[in-house]
């Protein structure tokens, strides 16, 4: 029975979090990273806005790995052979790659995620699942550049898939993206790469997936402040801010803002700013894109081979990458 391995690599400092914060609310056009929407509240309320009606990527998502989840697993077995060892994204709960055990049968697992306190529980009770498999967890914050450690599994020449589904490439803008995939192509020499990649759709459906109706996104949203409120020791009041969720079709991206709602001034040590009524904290955006945008995307970053799957909507699309 093997026990998962954890490797903690340098991580932002709450002191390093409080000043990216600060450097973002100074900016003439104010803007935070998304990171700043996960501490513990903003995990659970995204999890929440998952099971949401509007809400339809992470559903959608699941219904293509359950309908094709073994033409996919065959379409990556050509590629990396029969037992690759899986690389994991943004591993979260783990949950989206033990689904996938049955049909691709790693060898290993190697499950990254910034928060590696909730992955050691998660790969923890995994193991005991699959006691044969090598599991590693690895504490990594990838969200600039991504360089793994060259010691994990996979470093003796075995192939690679590295998996980051969800569309969290959405957050990034094309030339970040562009980087970050070149990144995972280098991470796994001679495997591959499966991706989720939410699509181009009509905007009424965009916005109500980033709007939705119980205001559980609204509350992901305004999390954020009650989060730098903690990091920064700034004196957000949420009631002073309102939700806002607005499909920019020439960036082709979900766009949400904090826009104030009255005149206000926020301070914290070290500093403040005023803001005017109507004016906004830039905090996420969500790019979407149509299937041969993200097939193209995926070419700049040097994969010359793209599948991709999708559901009957075409609402998102599984990506296979490699060459
Ligand atoms: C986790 C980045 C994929 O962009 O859809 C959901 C985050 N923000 N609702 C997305 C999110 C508002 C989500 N990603």
């Amino acid at each position: 029975m093997n026990l998962p391995y954890f490797v903690q690599l340098h991580m932002p400092s709450a002191s390093e979090l409080a000043r990216d914060a600060q450097e973002g609310l100074l900016q003439p056009a104010a803007a935070i990273a998304p990171k700043f929407f996960y501490d513990t509240l903003g995990s659970r309320l995204f999890d929440a806005i998952t099971e949401l009606q509007a809400y339809y990527p992470t559903r959608t998502e699941a219904a293509i790995f359950a309908a094709h989840g073994h033409a996919i697993a065959q379409a990556v077995h050509a590629v990396t052979g029969p037992r690759p060892v899986m690389i994991d994204l943004g591993a979260g709960n783990c949950a989206k790659a033990a689904r996938l055990f049955g049909a691709l049968e790693p060898r290993a697992y190697v499950a990254v995620d910034i928060s590696v306190d909730y992955l050691r529980q998660a790969l923890s009770a995994l193991q005991r699942e699959h006691p044969a498999m090598d599991m590693v967890g690895l504490g990594l914050d990838f969200s600039e550049r991504l360089a793994l450690p060259n010691d994990l599994p996979g470093a003796d020449g075995a192939p690679r898939l590295v998996f980051y589904p969800g569309s969290s490439i959405g957050n990034f803008s094309p030339p970040m993206a562009r980087a970050l995939l070149s990144d995972m192509r280098h991470a796994a020499p001679g495997g591959a790469l499966l991706i989720g990649a939410d699509l181009l759709k009509s905007p009424q459906v965009l916005q109500a997936a980033y709007d939705d109706e119980l205001g559980v996104t609204a509350a992901f949203n305004l999390n954020a402040l009650v989060n730098l409120n903690a990091l920064l020791g700034a004196d957000f009041h949420v009631r002073q801010w309102q939700h806002v969720a607005l499909f920019n079709e020439a960036e082709s991206r979900i766009e949400m803002h904090l826009q104030a709602r009255e005149e206000l001034q926020v301070t914290w040590p070290g500093g403040a700013r005023r803001f005017a009524a109507g004016e906004r904290v830039h905090t996420e955006n969500s790019y979407k894109w149509t299937p041969a945008q993200f097939t193209q995307l995926l070419q700049d970053a040097g994969y010359t081979q793209v599948r991709c799957w999708r559901d009957p909507q075409e609402a998102f699309g599984v990506f296979l990458a490699w060459g």
